[in-house]
């Protein structure tokens, strides 16, 4: 696949930021220096001035967007939970990066549609201006593809701004898509251009985010996108490693899905025994919060889990996945 738009100076090699401690997401919505970040090729240097969005494919009025064009059309705001897979070519690993933000731009289904969308058109290839190697192949672009339905539910968004500030250079400025409910991989940061496409490209990055498909195929051979987020929760109080007194507490923490939690249960016992936590109802697609209250029955430690499940009635596995059961192992002192 060739290069299609000027190459930007990469200002940075491939960066990584990794699992922030659950000491600091104790916020509903996760601050911008308390959010986990991934770049695989770099940083690109992008000046706004001279940024262009193009409209490319199966479309009756391919066009272009300019950043002041895309910031005089109407300003949407979004919470959504918001999580990496973590490392591609190893989804058994809990990576555990997550974070609550508000988004700010432009529905995109409105725009797509007055373009007038083929009916050809089976997804849609997004395109950053970020270019360089990783994992022993060189590519000219980061791409990713998600399905057009998804951007039929009038949520996927042209986004400049992250939690009411500007994209910093790290998180894809001047704009990015993101695509709530969808793992972070598929939120293609420094966009500049937009496919429609009948069918998924053939690429480096949309390869590598490939989940074997066991439920297809036993072998693992059959694959299939690293699109919707799975049901997943976190403890955050008491933190791992927490001393806490003998006396009544309350276990907490966030749970998400790429649909609602519709429950969450706590052990205290490493799961041996579960509870039912409360659960706050859902809004939008923000993460949840559930409480639950307990009082340790003597000293000692304990290992504290939490398992969603969400409407779907889908749950997280025991363990070497992506979102297995999370534990946090604490002592009560007299
Ligand atoms: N262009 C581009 N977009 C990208 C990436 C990238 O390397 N290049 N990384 C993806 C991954 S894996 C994640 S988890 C999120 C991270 O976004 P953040 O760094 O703004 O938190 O961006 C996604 N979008
Ligand atoms: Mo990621």
């Amino acid at each position: 696949m060739a290069r299609i738009a000027p190459k930007p100076t990469m200002i940075e090699t491939r960066t990584r930021i990794d699992q922030i401690p659950t000491k600091q997401l104790t916020e509903r919505r996760t601050t911008n220096d308390n959010l986990f970040g991934t770049s695989h090729l770099g940083i690109p240097e992008v000046i706004a001035d001279d940024w262009q969005l193009e409209f490319t494919g199966l479309i009756d009025k391919p066009a272009t967007l300019s950043f002041g064009q895309l910031r005089a059309l109407e300003k949407i705001e979004l919470e959504s939970a918001y999580v990496c897979a973590g490392n591609p070519v190893k989804p058994e690993l809990a990576m555990r990066r997550a974070a609550n933000v508000v988004w700010g731009g432009v529905a995109l289904a409105p725009l797509l549609a007055e373009m007038g969308v083929q009916n050809a058109a089976s997804h849609l290839w997004a395109y950053g201006l970020d270019y360089g190697a990783f994992k022993g192949e060189t590519v000219d672009h980061y791409l990713k593809d998600i399905p057009l339905g998804r951007v039929a539910g009038g949520d996927v968004l042209l986004a400049y701004e992250l939690n009411g500030a500007p994209l910093s250079a790290k998180n894809g400025f001047p704009a990015r898509l993101v695509v709530p409910g969808y793992y972070g991989t598929n939120s293609v940061k420094w966009l500049c251009r937009l496919q429609l496409a009948n069918g998924r490209p053939d690429h480096h990055f949309t390869e590598l985010y490939s989940d074997p498909d066991y439920a297809a195929d036993p072998s693992g051979k059959v694959t299939k996108p690293v699109w919707d987020v799975s049901p997943e929760s976190l403890i955050i109080a008491p933190a791992a490693k927490d001393e806490i007194p003998l006396a009544p507490t309350e276990i907490w923490g966030w749970a998400w899905s790429n649909c609602a939690a519709q429950s969450v249960e706590v052990s205290v016992d490493g799961g041996a025994t579960w509870q039912a936590a409360d659960l706050e109802n859902p809004q939008g697609r923000a993460w949840q919060k559930f409480i639950y209250p307990w009082t340790p029955p003597k000293p000692g430690t304990y290992d504290l889990r939490c398992r969603t499940t969400d409407i779907k009635g889908e749950t997280q596995p025991e363990a070497d996945w992506r979102n297995s059961i999370y534990s946090a192992v604490i002592s009560v002192t007299e």
